[in-house]
């Protein structure tokens, strides 16, 4: 097992990185090789991603790997959920994907929910009916361009479409379609029921290949422009979650998969927050979690490598604080994340205005001056407005705590099990507030890191793929690689005060 070197590309909705990990001596190592930011394009009214650009981005990524390590054995991408690009008969992209945060759903969301209403999709795919869904832009796809029936004829979800440029495969990854609403609850075969009765045709889904699959070879061509030697393209646990989780190193006291679901008293579980742009908070079961109460508390089943399921929440996590950053640094007042992190601690919380936000308040979910929005919603909600940057982030901050903390009791109660921890990874657990706020918030101790867990999650994946470890050697592999911080909850707090 000596000496794999290998590319994890993961690309978040705020920003890419192509990484090297080494591994040797039953440990990887990860570096950073290039990053470069990512975000919604405004192309004739619409949002889109910009797919040329992030393709060069990667090819410089991969290149300069090459010309630093030589000889590298794979690469694989992990992106963000439900995005797709669609390809002609030629197999050419016929338009830039859309953004998720696009609009153009909100006017038929009406008309597919008639045909298949929320709950019935939860039963059928597992998955909570959300605007953003893969399924849902579909339907707005081909009902705003019924042209599209005649010339689309393959979807590719973001990473397949990545994998595919390099590699001229398409196919479809298991772990990054269980968020598109198009797939059966156990995320093995299309939902034949749901495009039936939105009438999608069946022939745009490629061929499912699960977590760790070879695909093939990166193209001659790019391995002469880049070169990089003959390298396997890996079709990884490409959804971006699906890698953080299956990065989590899991301690053996706090049981982190439903493996143990059938015992009674069922047994304490670790629960994971993954933060990014989005706060994903849940924990891995066997089978997808269908109830009516599950449904009801907004809960998704999305797939993870090796088989089990994720039972989450879409929380919208640190975009509230990247999108005001944003808006001070348009009004020519930028802060760096480290400066607003540490406006946030060095605030007086007895003298400060703070406001509770829901963080997935419909205001807060497309790009725009989110301060102003966070003032409104206060003005609705009765609430003082926070008036200094400090106040805001704080307020910020202290709203994602608490909606965690709301989480982790609903999870408790749909499993009827007790989160013995929860894991949190993702770029976010840089900002230690948050951890601090989190382990307060829910009373429970916080096990942070690692914090490029997509990429390290990524990683582990391909190593399996290419028969350097078993699958479940991987959470071991990580553990041995990566120290976490830990946080423990104040024993007395203002979230509970005495
Ligand atoms: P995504 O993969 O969705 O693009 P990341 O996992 O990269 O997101 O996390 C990005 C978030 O991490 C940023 O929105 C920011 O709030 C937080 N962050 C990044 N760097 C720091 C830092 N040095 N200190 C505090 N927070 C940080
Ligand atoms: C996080 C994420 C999340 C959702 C969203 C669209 O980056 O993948 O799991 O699917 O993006």
């Amino acid at each position: 097992d000596n000496g794999i070197k290998l590319l994890a590309i993961d690309l978040g909705a705020s920003s890419g990185r192509v990484m090297l990990g080494s591994f040797a001596d039953g440990k990887v190592e990860v570096e950073e090789i290039h990053r470069f930011p990512n975000g919604p394009v405004e192309i004739a009214g619409q949002l889109h991603w910009d797919v040329q650009q992030l393709l060069q981005e990667m090819k410089q990524g991969i290149a300069a790997a090459a010309g630093r390590y030589g000889p590298l054995q794979s690469l694989s991408v992990d992106t963000w959920g439900v995005d797709y690009g669609l390809l002609d008969d030629q197999g050419e992209l016929l338009y830039a994907p859309h953004h998720y945060r696009d609009q153009r759903m909100e006017g038929i969301a009406s008309v597919l929910e008639t045909a298949l209403p929320p709950g019935e999709q939860f039963k059928l795919t597992g998955n909570q009916s959300s605007l953003i869904n893969t399924v849902y832009q579909l339907f707005a796809d081909l009902q705003g361009n019924p042209g599209l029936r005649g010339t689309a004829r393959q979807l590719l979800m973001m990473p397949d479409l990545f994998h595919y440029m390099f590699s001229g495969v398409a196919a479809a990854e298991q772990t990054i379609w269980s968020t598109s609403g198009l797939l059966n609850a156990d995320s093995t075969v299309p939902s034949e029921e749901v495009l039936r009765r939105l009438e999608l045709p069946a022939e745009l889904i490629p061929r499912l290949v699960p977590a760790g699959t070879v695909l093939g070879e990166l193209r001659p061509a790019l391995q002469e422009e880049l070169g990089t030697g003959p390298l396997k393209i890996i079709a990884g646990a490409s959804h971006d979650t699906a890698s953080a989780v299956a990065s989590i190193p899991y301690d053996s006291g706090s049981v982190g998969t439903g493996r143990i679901s059938g015992l009674n008293p069922p047994q304490p579980a670790a629960a994971f927050i993954s933060c990014g742009t989005w706060s994903l908070v849940g924990l891995e079961t066997t089978e997808p979690v269908l109830s009516d109460e599950a449904f009801a508390c907004g809960f998704t089943n999305e797939s993870c490598f090796g088989g089990t399921n994720r039972l989450l929440k879409n929380i919208t996590g640190l975009w509230l604080l990247q999108e005001t950053q944003r808006s001070w640094t348009e009004a020519g007042e930028p802060l760096t994340h480290q400066e607003a992190a540490e406006l946030a601690v060095n605030l007086d919380r007895s003298k400060a205005d703070i406001a509770i936000l829901d963080p997935n308040d419909p205001l807060f979910s497309t790009p725009g001056d989110m301060p102003l929005r966070i003032e409104s919603y206060c003005i609705r909600t009765g609430q003082p407005v926070p008036q200094t940057r400090a106040e805001i982030i704080r307020s910020i901050l202290e709203s994602l705590a608490l909606s965690y903390a709301g989480t982790i009791r609903e999870l408790e109660a749909i499993t009827g099990r007790t989160v013995s921890c929860i894991h949190m990874v993702g770029g976010g657990i840089q900002n230690k507030l948050l951890c601090q706020l989190t382990a307060d918030a829910t009373g429970k101790e916080v096990i942070a890191g690692p914090v490029e867990a997509s990429a390290i999650g990524n990683i582990v994946v391909q190593l399996t793929a290419l028969g350097a470890i078993q699958a479940p050697e991987a959470r071991r592999v990580v553990a041995r690689s990566c120290t976490p911080v830990r946080y423990q909850p104040a024993v007395s707090n203002y979230f509970y005060p005495q």
